[in-house]
């Protein structure tokens, strides 16, 4: 971890207590504290007076209080009850700010075998595969957008802003590569500005996560010691962001088009017309957080719009179709899912809300509101157990919810583990939110449905031949089967559950599945979720890495040695090695209840209290 992550310097400020349940004596006595010191209002001795007695009298209240009828001093959900139904935790709920501090169940967890040596060690050979993947980049491949690896040169397949350099910057500075952040900080410095003013069509979205929010997270988490100082990041990324505003303002209705001409500052619409929902809903967590460090608001309320428009749209049980119209501003076709161009539309609401304060800030509940009725019908409507094992899964609507169920999954759809169990204890380990009564029956059910869809994501790794998961898995169910497409993994247990077609065999170094272990292991503390993750990262290194440097996207996850491709995407790097970096150390890096990751793991801190 390097040491210059400067948490505490920029735009955070943590308060550890926000959720924490006090005993109302602690509570009394931090107010009459609170009281003497910042206020002054005690400074006469008829003050002092009052407030003694006012203290006297709220403890004969409590003291002697008439209970809730079973004569309990608790109701059902453990709250202190008194006559007429006044609730004086309530009353006296408003404890004074204290410093951020762990809490005694944190201050354990750091010193108990969860950051042994074992793990340590892990956590290094990760470190070691970034330093392999950046080498091999740099060597092929510096300023492309990616590495081809095994041809050894680069590839210019996102519009040439050297997305592998400012994907990879954050994840090295999260590790502590400071060679690596002064190679990539610097490249940004000399040359990244000059490109976006010369460079032709990007996509919308893929610019915005991947080289906006890689920008972001490194002004944020640049302490200055390696690399050019944090404003040429945000510099950079604020000349970026006024060129994709085109997308925005081209367009007749709150949705962005989604193609812009950098050069020109001009945007148009994709082939065909229509913007993936996904797309156009998962640029806000950038945006805002843009217009938070530059103070102006016009990035944020741009990309806003397309959410309070969405909002106001019909819906299927809060589930959308995966296109969108920029010309009508209405929804395309009936096809609903959770993978490709439906995937971050339901990661970006709840993520957003929780960006914004979550219960903290009203203003955003209606994004709380639809994730929450999204994942009712995710629940309701996608959600199946495959044959003979009972894998729970995601399947997909693609005529809509009248149509027949397809009980295909994306491996993208293994981002929705992660961002069900996030949402259901907004960061917190699933302990301390269970501990405070925090978690509603909606959330238990969510963090239930994590656990459960993880297992599956897991398995489509498991149940292969390289032990690498297919690009696309079908479920085998009552009413679809298919034999002699098995994954090549004859000891697996699920066999028969999972089905992988012949087109669908392809590994692209994608990251979901560790992402989701990552946020489950954070959330749970269940160390099989680091177990797996570790499982995983051995099946890369075995598999995907490449002697000349650099690691490739793979054919065939189903044979060994398995056929390879040419290709090492730039999330690789971005996000990939980084949650499984952040899986196997400590918790107080980048922790969950102060940090949203943005759909391309670029961390970004939450706002304010
Ligand atoms: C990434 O670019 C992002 O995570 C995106 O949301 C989905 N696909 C890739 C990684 O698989």
């Amino acid at each position: 971890m390097s040491k210059s992550l400067p948490y505490s310097v920029k735009d955070v400020h943590y308060d550890n207590a926000k959720f924490r349940h006090r005993s109302p004596l602690k509570v009394l006595s931090q107010s009459l504290l609170t009281l003497n010191t910042k206020r002054n209002y005690a400074s006469c001795s008829t003050g002092k007076f009052l407030i003694l007695i006012l203290v006297f009298g709220i403890a004969c209240l409590m003291l002697m209080g008439t209970k809730i009828p079973n004569d309990s001093p608790l109701n059902e959900k453990g709250k202190v009850t008194f006559v007429g139904g006044l609730r004086l935790g309530r009353l006296l709920r408003k404890p004074p700010r204290i410093p951020p501090r762990l809490s005694p169940d944190e201050g354990q967890l750091k010193d108990n075998t969860t950051n042994g040596p074992k793990w340590a060690a892990r956590q290094q050979s990760v470190k070691e595969a970034f330093d392999y993947a950046w080498s091999g980049y740099r060597k092929f491949a510096m300023g492309y957008d990616e590495l081809m690896p095994i041809s050894q040169r680069g590839v210019d397949g996102l519009g040439g802003l050297g997305a592998t350099v400012v994907d990879a910057l954050d994840t090295a500075m999260i590790m502590g590569h400071g060679n690596i952040v002064s190679e990539a900080g610097s490249w940004v410095e000399a040359h990244l500005l000059e490109r976006i003013s010369q460079k032709g069509q990007v996509n919308l979205f893929e610019t915005t996560i991947r080289v906006l929010g890689g920008l972001l997270s490194a002004y944020h988490l640049s302490g200055g010691d390696h690399g050019p100082k944090p404003d040429v990041y945000l510099n950079v990324a604020k000349d970026l962001a006024d060129r994709l505003l085109s997308a925005f303002n081209s367009s007749p209705t709150a949705v962005p088009y989604s193609d812009v001409i950098l050069r020109e500052s001009t945007a148009h619409p994709a082939p065909g017309g229509m913007s993936s929902t996904a797309e156009v809903a998962s640029v806000q967590l950038e945006f805002n957080y843009l217009s938070a460090v530059s103070g102006d608001p016009k990035y944020s309320t741009e990309a806003m719009k397309v959410l309070a428009h969405i909002k106001t749209l019909p819906k299927t049980e809060g589930l959308v179709p995966i296109y969108i119209s920029p010309h009508s501003g209405e929804f395309v076709g009936e096809n609903i899912r959770l993978g490709s161009r439906g995937d971050s539309y339901y990661e970006y609401l709840i993520k957003v809300w929780l960006q914004q304060g979550g219960k903290m800030n009203g203003n955003f509940t209606y994004l709380h509101d639809m994730y929450t009725e999204a994942m009712k019908g995710v629940r309701h409507l996608l959600v199946r157990k495959s044959i003979p094992k009972g894998l729970v899964f995601v399947g997909e609507l693609p005529y809509g919810s009248k149509g027949e169920f397809s009980p295909k999954m994306d491996h993208l759809v293994c981002f929705l583990p992660g961002t069900l169990a996030l949402g259901a204890t907004k960061g917190l380990t699933k302990e301390k939110a269970l501990a405070e009564n925090l978690l509603s029956f909606e959330d238990l059910e969510n963090l239930k449905l994590a656990e459960d869809l993880a297992k599956a994501c897991f398995e489509m790794y498991e149940v292969t031949a390289t032990g690498l998961a297919p690009e696309i898995a079908y479920f085998h169910t009552e009413e679809y089967s298919e034999d002699g497409l098995e994954g090549g993994n004859k000891s697996s247990v699920y066999a028969k559950d999972i089905v992988i077609k012949q087109a669908d065999r392809h590994n692209l170094l994608r990251p979901e599945t560790v992402e989701s272990l990552f946020v489950l292991y954070r959330i749970t503390k269940d160390t099989k979720y680091r177990e797996q993750g570790w499982q995983i990262f051995q099946a890369f290194e075995k598999h995907t890495k490449v002697k000349s440097g650099g690691y490739t996207s793979l054919d065939d996850v189903t044979e060994v040695p398995p056929h390879r491709r040419d290709k090492m995407e730039t999330f690789f790097l971005g996000e990939t090695l980084k949650y499984l970096y952040l899986l196997f150390g400590d918790d107080s890096v980048i922790p969950l209840d102060k940090f949203v990751f943005n759909t391309e793991a670029h961390p970004l801190p939450i706002r304010n209290n």
